[in-house]
């Protein structure tokens, strides 16, 4: 199916709506640009002025060279993979560069620029409906008491291709889809070659994690987080671990946020020009028994300026069983339960972005 193709079909398919949604809270776009001064008590977070950041700019996440991971026995391959190990390992999170999508990236995040800087009116011809997790909004509102996020977000599933629904596709800017079909399709591919060498580290037959993300469950958040006065005392995004196999984050600005918690602190990142900043989630902790560990992350925002990144996560299919690769329980216990896909992405949906709590759930006590 293209994108062309009207899916009203898929919808008998597949029941959109059994999976529940995010409850509509105002836009912070408009907030923002109405009367900065002015920060609404549900975006205050009082905890986080305590809170430690780390000032030692010389921790930082390691760096992969894609390019020595392109064929086994070149030169550089076997440190390359082993670096690789390491930084699923003990880090949870590295930067990808010379990835070779640079082009693609550019190209995605010219549009997303574009796309937020149109009138709300117009981003709104892709607003979230009720029970939906696509669109245009907020995500992971589940109670009326709940602090919300200094920011709005885009989400679309772009695959599995049956599941597409092209009524959140935006059609302004006009090259808009065909820049997202085009960015799904490349970083699908990076996310594989990314499985296929974990699983080689890991030690375990292509079956049984690998191959779970070849027809994955994709989804692609285009984040925007406004300016705001009181940055010091709001999150863009809330401390959380992503619930997926492997994230792609890309940073659309030159403006930093992005900082994960080591240690007890918090770790400002600082990414690398053109690169790819990939972080092990929760189905990757869970499938290698807890060899690699999810690590959790939020978004700070600025108080003069805008921030825009691009996440993309990538889940296995539906049919696939989630729980600890067998060849890694052999002789350990599993630490985590197996459960099918389904019931862990309505687990994922209707809970709301804190810390590690996912994971928590599926945790063998
Ligand atoms: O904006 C960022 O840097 C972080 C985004 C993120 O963690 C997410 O979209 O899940």
């Amino acid at each position: 199916m293209t994108i062309e193709d009207n899916n009203n079909n898929t919808d008998e398919m597949i029941n959109r709506t059994e999976y529940g949604g995010s409850i509509p809270v105002d836009n912070v776009q408009s907030l923002a640009s109405k009367d900065p001064k002015d920060i609404p008590i549900r975006y205050i977070r009082p905890e986080i002025e305590s809170e430690e950041i780390l000032a030692d700019e010389s921790l930082q996440i390691p760096v992969i060279d894609f390019s020595k991971l392109t064929v086994a026995g070149q030169p550089c391959y076997d440190d390359e993979l082993a670096k690789l190990h390491v930084a699923c390992r003990d880090w949870g999170f590295f930067q990808l560069i010379n990835h070779g999508e640079s082009e693609t990236i550019d190209a995605m995040k010219t549009v997303t620029k574009e796309f937020f800087k149109l009138p709300l009116e117009e981003k709104m011809k892709c607003a979230q409906l009720p029970n939906t997790i696509e669109g245009y909004g907020q995500a992971f509102v589940v109670s009326e008491e709940q602090k919300l996020d200094w920011g709005d977000m885009m989400f679309i599933l772009p695959l599995p291709i049956a599941l597409r629904n092209f009524r959140f596709w935006p059609q302004n800017p006009q090259s808009f889809r065909e820049t997202f079909e085009e960015y799904s399709n490349k970083l699908h591919g990076v996310s594989m070659k990314l499985f296929k060498l974990m699983s080689i580290n890991l030690g375990v037959e292509p079956e049984t994690i690998s191959k779970k993300f070849e027809n994955c469950t994709q989804g692609i958040r285009m984040n925007y987080y406004p300016p705001c006065p009181e940055a010091g005392k709001v999150l863009g995004l809330a401390p959380h671990s992503d619930a997926t196999g492997l994230t792609l984050l890309v940073q659309v600005n030159e403006v930093q946020g992005l900082q994960i918690r080591k240690n007890s602190k918090w770790v400002p990142i600082k990414p690398i020009h053109g690169s790819i900043i990939v972080n092990i989630g929760d189905v990757m902790e869970i499938m290698s028994n807890g060899e690699y560990r999810s690590i959790e992350h939020r978004a700070v925002v600025d108080f003069e300026k805008e921030r825009l990144s691009i996440a993309a996560f990538h889940s296995p299919d539906l049919e696939a069983m989630i729980g600890p690769a067998p060849e890694l329980v052999k002789e350990k216990t599993p630490k985590y339960k197996t459960i099918d896909s389904q019931d862990y992405v309505k687990l994922i949906i209707n809970s709301k972005l804190d810390g590690k709590n996912l994971i928590d759930h599926m945790k063998i006590q």
